[in-house]
């Protein structure tokens, strides 16, 4: 399960990459497939069957709700998906009309944003918002269905991940082991008679199967497990993000039942590896960083060869995808969420690996961060313009790390002498060499949006963690970005080792004030968490923290426990910058103290209450 509004770039990449070596290769996104199965008239009926077995007193109030409103679930569930997938889009007025979708629980988050009039979502989408507002009111009865899946028919469902924790810093497969030999859930059923069709329209030899996230994980390993029922001949083969950050220390044979090879990194030359394998034109040990069993022992093969240019992947392809069944969601009434779950985005690599790394919260040690590598303007734009021609589609998520900026200058450029229109956002670093004039640039060459991390905002604790960057820089940088008409969402984070209660007062402080002078429009804080790839899990001492990591891993290995050489409650912190945060992007609250979104008592802050003001003055 990944995002359901656009394909996950890994089988696009791949697809390209083998078609351009004449190798004949399909991608198929099961993923999808089953979601618009579950959502489809058959689907809701082998849902309610979950449901009917369910005791009454047992049913929760979204249960409940759809088996009373079954019959309309079941009419209307064909046009809101064709809908959601711009299909038709004169629905949007039955739809804002709230008498044609049947509401559940999930609807009763709309009571929060009426207005005075009584109009939910009135301030939101104001008079003339129809197409959004519908696409909101569509996407909660998704999450009502969703709520009904996971409360009657299968307690790991979500749209975006399924049974997360049976893979997420694993440390032995034990769980995984047991709910693979349990019988298959409804939405297991549904997956299994999606993958055998698959498996007899394409008649693979080799399937490679993509878990670029631990939510993709079991359902990975159940499509292996029916593949090797049905047809033990086929060879099996797992990769992808998930695979390259937390299975680096791999010991459980028993993960091979399902999979024949286990590869970690960029897929293409160890992909090429095993087909020269496989066809018997290469010797088992001239493997490129692929796990497989032998002698009942897993053993890890890597002849070392380079792998292949950045400049030389070749362009991605989506034929073979349903790229006009994506839905586009409106989810979270956050602007850079909304890119994240709404629309069908082309996504792009403008160079692969990260150009600082030295981010110490970050997997620096891990090659899709360490092996940085560029591809020429002229390159990267004959993709771009590539892309175009074959999807029809001119909206790109570059999918970087951290875009450099010479890169995103050189771009810019190639794009606007070509006269190429695209619509473009992605990651970067908040760097000094984000001019004024460079932003306009980036702005005329399509930039919308672009996402930074200013992390812990506290100077402090950005050079602790080796950010580069302080909160002055950034306050400019994200203003000229706005300026230039471009959106700037910042990842914010919390809990970082020895930071203080103060200094998170001082960093909402700053966060105010930054939303307060425009130089952002969005933000999510995210909760840190020491992972065994980075300088503070691999340097505990320096960042004063000690690690409690697990002992036995076999499987997986990522997360590690920590205590802090302080002790601060950052749950209860956290939860008042979330509150605090959410209200800032609707421009509510920007003039209250800080002090008043925490529960308990907390420190007056100490950042002066022009800061912001006075750094952007210093630059005009
Ligand atoms: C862009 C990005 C996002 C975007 C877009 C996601 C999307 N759905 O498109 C956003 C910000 C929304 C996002 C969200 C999340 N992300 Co993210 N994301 C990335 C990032 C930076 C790039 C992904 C990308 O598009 N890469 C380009 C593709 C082509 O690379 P690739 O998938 O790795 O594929 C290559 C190889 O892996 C290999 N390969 C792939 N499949 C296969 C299969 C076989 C058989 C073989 C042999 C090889 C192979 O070959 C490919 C070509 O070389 C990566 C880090 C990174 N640099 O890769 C993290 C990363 C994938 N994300 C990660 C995580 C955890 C998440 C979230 C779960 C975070 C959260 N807690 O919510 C969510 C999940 C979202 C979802 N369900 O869709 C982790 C996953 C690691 C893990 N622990 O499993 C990563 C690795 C970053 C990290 N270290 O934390 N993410």
């Amino acid at each position: 399960m990944t995002q359901l509004n656009t394909p996950y770039p890994s089988t696009a990449y791949l697809t390209g990459f083998l078609r351009a070596r004449t190798i004949d290769a399909a991608q198929v996104d099961l993923a999808l497939a089953l979601v618009l199965k579950l959502l489809s008239s058959d689907g809701l009926r082998g849902i309610h069957d979950g449901v009917s077995r369910t005791p009454i007193r047992k049913r929760s109030p979204s249960v409940s709700n759809f088996h009373a409103h079954f019959e309309r679930y079941v009419e209307t569930i064909d046009p809101a998906i064709a809908y959601l997938q711009n299909r038709d889009a004169t629905l949007a007025h039955r739809i804002c009309s709230r008498s044609f979708l049947p509401e559940g629980p999930r609807f009763s988050s709309l009571e929060a944003y009426s207005d005075a009039d009584g109009d939910a979502l009135g301030w939101a989408f104001g008079a003339l918002g129809t197409q959004d507002r519908a696409r909101h009111l569509a996407t909660l009865y998704l999450n009502d269905i969703a709520d009904v899946i996971r409360d009657a028919v299968d307690s790991r469902f979500e749209f975006v991940r399924y049974a997360e924790s049976l893979a997420a810093s694993q440390p032995t497969f034990e769980p995984l082991a047991s709910a693979l030999a349990a019988a298959p859930t409804f939405v297991d059923s549904t997956l299994l008679q999606l993958t055998l069709d698959t498996i007899r329209q394409h008649r693979p030899s080799l399937v490679l199967i993509s878990a670029p996230f631990p939510g993709n994980v079991y359902a990975a390993f159940r499509i292996a497990q029916w593949i090797k029922a049905h047809d033990a001949a086929i060879c099996v083969a797992l990769g992808g993000g998930y695979v390259n950050t937390e299975l680096r220390a791999l010991k459980e044979r028993r993960v091979f039942d399902y999979f024949d090879y286990v590869t970690l990194d960029a897929g293409e030359r160890p992909i090429l590896s095993l087909i020269e394998h496989l066809q018997g034109k290469r010797k088992r040990s001239e493997l490129v960083r692929t796990y497989v069993r032998i002698n009942d022992a897993v053993e890890f093969i890597d002849c070392n060869e380079p792998d292949i240019a950045f400049s030389e992947l070749g362009t991605p392809t989506w034929d073979g995808l349903p790229i006009d069944s994506y839905l586009s969601l409106l989810d979270m009434l956050n602007p850079m969420h909304r890119l994240w779950s709404d629309g069908r985005w082309n996504k792009l690599t403008i160079a692969q690996g990260c150009y600082w790394k030295k981010c110490s919260f970050c997997d620096v040690t891990l090659d899709y961060i360490s092996k940085y590598e560029t591809a020429s303007a002229e390159t990267l734009v004959d993709r771009i313009e590539a892309i175009v021609r074959e999807t029809g589609q001119s909206g790109f998520h570059f999918v970087d790390e951290a875009a450099p900026p010479k890169s995103l200058k050189a771009l810019a450029q190639e794009l606007i002498k070509r006269k190429l229109s695209i619509s473009w956002w992605g990651n970067i670093r908040f760097e000094k060499s984000f001019s004024p004039e460079l932003c306009r640039l980036l702005a005329d060459s399509g930039c919308i949006a672009i996402s930074g991390g200013l992390e812990v905002a506290s100077d402090r604790l950005l050079k602790l963690m080796k950010k580069g960057v302080s909160v002055e820089q950034v306050a400019r940088v994200t203003r000229a970005f706005t300026d230039a008409g471009i959106l700037v969402h910042a990842y914010l984070m919390y809990g970082f080792p020895s930071q203080t209660v103060q200094d998170t007062v001082d960093a909402l402080e700053y966060v105010r004030q930054l939303f307060s002078e425009g130089c952002v429009q969005s933000g999510f804080f995210h909760r840190f968490t020491c992972t065994v790839h980075s300088p503070v899990g691999k340097n505990p001492q320096e960042y004063g923290v000690t690690l409690h990591p697990a002992t036995d891993a076999t499987f997986a290995n990522n997360d590690i426990n920590f205590t802090d050489s302080i002790d601060v409650d950052h749950d209860a912190l956290g939860g008042a910058l979330k509150k605090a945060l959410y209200n800032y992007m609707h421009g509510v609250g920007l003039e209250a103290d800080v002090r008043s979104w925490f529960d308990g008592k907390v420190p007056r802050t100490t950042v002066p209450k022009q800061f912001i003001a006075r750094a952007l003055a210093q630059n005009a």
